[in-house]
């Protein structure tokens, strides 16, 4: 009768803030989960019992978990925005396929960000990803440029921001919330680090609907599942030509008649990210081969 629905926020000390329709309510955890060792998550759907008091609760139940993320350990998360600048820091494009592989592993939706327009004239990164069939964005969190746009790929998804230390994370966070919320500074940070950041990640709600999710330091997610049969199908732009080719376990690599190599040389697939490919198709290799 006092239950109220809601989604946890925050989680700090044992305390877990869920945003509820009546607010935010500071909870406990029920004992229950403690002895069934399930540690109730920031981006957790929840059930709280009121309190006497109608200020604070007990999480008594969590809703099934759509996906989990170990760092930082956040439940249903809907998409992944991947930002990238333009320049400085300048991109380093197998740490974003390699980004982008997790989080379709994860199947997550996937948006990727290239921000610091401002600093150059032309690139045509932002084309190659479009090419490559990602909804894309280039921003400016210093001139407040198609902040617009970035927020109507925000919607109603729960969103993790994703990408490397300096590429302007918390800068665009706070033109989506139009106020000084996120810190920025990105380098300096690094180096006090933890000084100025929680540990632990919050979700913060938009007014258009949705929440987003600021990571410092954050910049991928588990591939340890991922085995060098199934990272074919993480290169999307792959898809059309998976099947085709002349030998049925074709890595895509050196083999004759290879539709995905035939693809490249059309230029229907970019050299960047077959490049990526082939080194994360080594990279797996190698950690498996020692387990
Ligand atoms: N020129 C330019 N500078 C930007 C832009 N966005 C952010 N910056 C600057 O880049 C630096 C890093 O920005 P942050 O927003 O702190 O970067 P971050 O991605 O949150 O970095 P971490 O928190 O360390 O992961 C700051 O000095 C910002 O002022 C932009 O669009 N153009
Ligand atoms: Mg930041
Ligand atoms: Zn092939």
């Amino acid at each position: 009768m006092n239950n109220l629905k809601g989604v946890i926020v925050k989680g700090i000390g044992g305390f877990y803030y869920v945003n509820t329709d009546q607010g935010i309510i500071e909870c406990r955890a029920k004992g229950v989960f403690r002895k069934m060792g399930i540690t109730p998550l920031v981006g957790d759907v929840v059930e709280v019992e009121l309190n006497e008091d109608k200020q604070t609760g007990v999480v008594a139940a969590i809703k099934d978990r759509r996906n989990t993320l170990v760092r930082p350990a956040v439940a249903n998360i809907s998409q992944m925005m991947a930002v990238v600048a333009l320049e400085s820091p300048k991109p380093n494009l197998y740490v974003l396929d390699k980004l982008i592989a997790s989080a379709e592993f994860a199947k997550l939706k996937i948006s990727l960000c290239f921000n610091k327009s401002d600093l150059t004239a032309d690139n045509d990164l932002p084309e190659m990803y479009k090419k490559a069939g990602f909804e894309v964005v280039v921003t400016s969190a210093l001139d407040d440029k198609n902040i617009d746009e970035l927020k109507r790929l925000l919607k109603d998804e729960v969103t993790v921001f994703a990408g490397n230390s300096g590429v302007g994370k918390s800068s665009l966070l706070n033109r989506i919330v139009d106020k000084e919320l996120f810190e920025t500074g990105g380098v300096s940070k690094r180096t006090e680090r933890g000084r100025h950041t929680t540990r632990h990640s919050e979700l913060v709600e938009l007014p258009s609907g949705g929440y987003i999710i600021d990571t410092p330091g954050f910049s991928s997610f588990e591939l340890a599942e991922v085995t060098t049969d199934i990272l074919p199908g993480l290169f999307r732009e792959f898809d059309s030509y998976l099947g085709d080719c002349r030998f049925l376990d074709c890595r895509h690599i050196s083999e004759p008649d290879c539709k995905i190599r035939e693809a490249l040389k059309d230029g229907q697939i970019s050299e960047s990210r077959h490049e990526s490919y082939k080194l994360l198709f080594e990279e797996i290799k190698m950690a498996t081969a020692y387990k």
